[in-house]
C-alpha cells in the first residue's frame, strides 16, 4: 500500500529512508532547507555532493534532475538532492517542478526507500506559489503510485508552518 501524509516540522529531524533536499544547481549548499540539511547532516553530505559535481554534473545539476547522497549524521539513510525551478525565470516552472517530484520518487524507489519526506520544493526563495506547488506535488505522487502500486511507499509532505500544512491537506482531499 502506498500512502501520502503531511506533517509540520523540521525535515532534518525525521526518521526516514530518504529525505529530499530543495537544493540548487551548485549542489554546494545554501540557505533554507538546504542549509538546515547540510548543517545537521555534517560534512559527509557536502563531500558526496562535491564528488557528484566533479564526476557527473561539472556544469551543475539541471532543474528537474535529482541525485542521491548519504544522510550523513541525519536520522535518514539518504538525501535526494533536487534543483527546483526558479519560478520567475524558469521557462517551464510547473513542468520542471513535476519532474523534480517524479525523479526523486524514481530514485527513492530504485534505492529501496519506502519512507520518504519532501519539503515544499521551490516554495521558499525560489518563489513558487504554494497552492500550485502543492497541487503539482500531490498529482505527481499519485500518478507515480498508480504506476507503481506495489512500491509500498509512504510519502510525507513536510510543511514548515501550520498554514502551509493546511494547503497540502486541502489538495489531498
Ligand atoms: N524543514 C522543512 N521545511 C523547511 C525547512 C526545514 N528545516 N526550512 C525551510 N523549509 P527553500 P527553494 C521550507 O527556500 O524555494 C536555498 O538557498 C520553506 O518554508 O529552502 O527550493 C537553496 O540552496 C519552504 O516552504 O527552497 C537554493 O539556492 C520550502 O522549505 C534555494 O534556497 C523550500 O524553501 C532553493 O529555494
Amino acid at each position: 500500500m502506498n500512502a501520502i501524509k503531511t506533517l509540520t516540522g523540521d525535515i532534518t529531524h525525521l526518521v526516514m529512508d530518504a529525505i529530499v533536499n530543495a537544493a540548487n544547481a551548485s549542489l554546494l549548499g545554501g540557505g533554507g532547507v538546504d542549509g538546515a540539511i547540510h548543517r545537521a547532516g555534517g560534512p559527509a553530505i557536502l563531500e558526496a555532493c562535491r564528488k557528484i559535481r566533479q564526476e557527473v554534473y561539472p556544469n551543475g545539476l539541471p532543474s528537474g534532475e535529482a541525485v542521491v547522497t548519504t544522510g550523513g549524521n541525519l536520522p535518514t539513510r539518504m538525501v535526494i538532492h533536487t534543483a527546483g525551478p526558479i519560478y520567475h525565470s524558469d521557462p517551464d516552472p510547473a513542468g520542471n517542478l513535476q519532474k523534480c517530484y517524479r525523479r526523486c520518487l524514481e530514485l527513492a524507489h530504485q534505492h529501496g526507500a519506502r519512507r520518504i519526506a519532501f519539503p515544499g520544493i521551490s516554495t521558499g526563495v525560489y518563489g513558487f506559489p504554494k497552492e500550485e506547488a502543492a497541487r503539482i506535488a500531490v498529482a505527481t505522487i499519485r500518478e507515480f503510485f498508480t504506476q507503481f502500486p506495489e512500491a509500498g511507499m509512504t510519502v510525507t509532505l513536510v510543511a514548515f508552518s501550520a498554514a502551509d500544512e493546511q494547503i497540502l491537506q486541502h489538495h489531498l482531499r
